[in-house]
């Protein structure tokens, strides 16, 4: 089968076809290496497949329970054990800062390369949770199968590091079997194509990645990490030891993913010039000093996604797409656009849970900045049935992948330093000019405009608070939230001044605290 198969061209067999034989057979891996010839590393041979695109019962998911009950059968001494690997994230993970990328790209793929070498497949790749796909529903599979089931393991909960104090948490989801993330009636607006498209529609790293942390990748966590028990704790995922669940990898791969979409279109990562030193481990159990620069070129760190599978590596990918691999692999200050000042804000109360609180933010130049373009990369890839009509040739489905196009200037509410004081999670939700605004309110109101969430805290100031890339500086931390189809939904661009509404959302926690944050600025970029 897999010969007949490869002798045909490769887009006439179904893309699982092809990633199984890119996976099983020395010449499929030889078909994408010829594309990638020259990488450091030889091109990708783990090719991270959609999910939701796969039945529960597929063999991606039960390689991986495998993998999870190897790691969990390895002796604590081992750093591949299960709990020692999770110790990783609690003890060095970066957040709050460009480091997020960078830092969980290396864990994921370190991870993925121990579940291949304990399971003897090294073709194995961590399949990536597409919240947009599926109203963000959880895989069944990580129900069905005991082994990716978070009750199943009665992983001990307990731990703490500078970084996250002291950690209690449980072996529970937020989300049952079924429920999606979209399904929440407000904070499920973080998981939207819509809201995923304004995240990637920028040049700029630091506002990609401040978004794409705050807004789905926290709320997922904590969304899924609910809370059990009285008193309250987090489930993992609500909690700095959230790779105790094995959706954990999910989840960061597919934000792993959108970073990836975002620079093989030609988007450029910043240089960092930072060491992780001795924080993670290969497939040996051999520690590791890696790069944060080191991280940026996916197809020499050997693995794909599925999305560019099809090319043979995101580095035939940019080639098919007419996109200059350098902008996208090598590390540069050319990402930065200009940001103009709007308006702003000093905010120095405490907001209270569960209620909204308004800011007028007089605005100056809306209407002009909104008359202006400036270029965007298209980062959707065609999708597999785009690819296959395309008669073996995928590179003709990339109409608009890679290609600058105009579009209106992105206008942001940027809150600075955001706290959760007294709350284990909080999701904050962001309104403009809403005379209504409720706890009711829902994401498919016109005056909603965005959300970010905080995590991982117990009573001690939460995820937001000293947590860093394990230095003890904790920078300025801005989250960028894209207020532009609000304020053209609501027909705001003449205002004077914009309401800018907080309502911040506590997570079944009676004691509700409050969230603070220093000022919120209305910015274009
Ligand atoms: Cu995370």
């Amino acid at each position: 089968m897999a010969a007949s198969c490869r002798a045909r061209k490769r887009t006439a067999c179904s893309r699982r076809a092809f990633i199984t034989r890119v996976a099983a057979s020395a010449g499929a891996v030889s078909l994408v290496r010829r594309h990638a010839a020259g990488q450091p590393g030889g091109g990708p041979v783990r090719f991270r497949q959609s999910a939701l695109n796969l039945p529960a019962g597929d063999e991606v998911f039960r390689k991986y329970a495998a993998a999870v009950r190897a790691m969990h059968q390895l002796p604590l001494t081992d750093p591949r054990n299960w709990r020692r690997q999770a110790d990783i994230h609690v003890n060095h993970c970066a957040h709050e800062n460009g480091l997020f990328l960078p830092w969980h790209r290396h864990y994921v793929n370190q991870f993925e390369q121990i579940c291949g070498e304990l399971i003897g497949d090294k073709s194995f790749a961590v399949p990536y949770w597409d919240w947009t796909k599926q109203g963000g529903q959880i895989p069944d599979a990580f129900y069905d199968i005991n082994e990716l089931n978070v009750t199943y393991w009665k992983d001990d909960g307990n731990g703490s590091s500078p970084g996250w104090g002291s950690i209690r948490t449980q072996g529970v989801r937020g989300l049952s079997k079924g429920q999606r993330l979209q399904d929440d009636p407000v904070r499920g607006g973080n998981f939207t194509t819509q809201r995923l498209r304004q995240i990637s529609s920028t040049p700029n790293y630091n506002i990609l990645v401040s978004q794409l942390e705050n807004s789905p990748h926290n709320t997922a966590h904590v969304l899924v990490g609910g809370q059990a028990a009285t008193p309250p704790v987090n489930g993992f995922m609500g909690s700095g030891l959230s790779p105790l669940d094995p959706l954990f990898w999910l989840h960061h791969c597919n934000v792993d993913r959108i970073w990836a979409e975002w620079q093989v279109s030609g988007n450029s990562t910043p240089r960092f010039n930072t060491d992780f030193r001795a924080q993670f481990y290969d497939a040996t159990g051999t520690r590791l000093d890696l790069a944060a620069d080191g991280s940026l070129n996916s197809d020499s760190l050997g693995y794909a996604y599925d999305t560019m599978a099809a090319f043979g590596g995101a580095l035939a990918l940019a080639a098919a797409a007419g996109v200059d691999a350098s902008q996208a692999f090598e590390p540069s200050e050319a990402a930065m656009v200009e940001e103009r000042l709007l308006g702003s804000v000093d905010v120095d109360a405490l907001l209270p849970v569960d209620s909204a609180t308004s800011f007028s933010i007089a605005i100056t130049r809306l209407a002009d900045t909104l008359s202006e373009t400036r270029p965007v990369r298209g980062v959707e890839l065609p999708s597999v049935a785009a690819i296959q009509s395309f008669g073996g040739k995928p590179e003709e489905a990339l109409s608009r992948f890679g290609k600058p196009r105009d579009i209106r200037k992105r206008v942001y509410a940027v809150v600075r330093n955001p706290r959760a004081e007294s709350v284990l999670a909080a999701t904050v939700n962001v309104f403009l000019n809403c005379p209504y605004l409720s706890r009711g309110t829902p994401y498919t109101d016109e005056h909603y405009a965005g959300g970010f969430s905080f995590f991982g805290g117990h009573g001690d100031g939460g995820h937001a608070d000293g947590h860093s890339d394990g230095s003890d500086h904790v920078p300025v931390k801005d989250v960028w939230i894209d207020i532009t189809d609000a304020i053209e939904r609501l027909g705001l661009s003449n205002e004077a001044a914009l309401q800018v509404q907080l309502f911040p959302a506590a997570e079944g926690n009676p004691n509700l605290g409050s969230v603070r944050c220093e000022s919120i600025r209305v910015v274009s970029a």
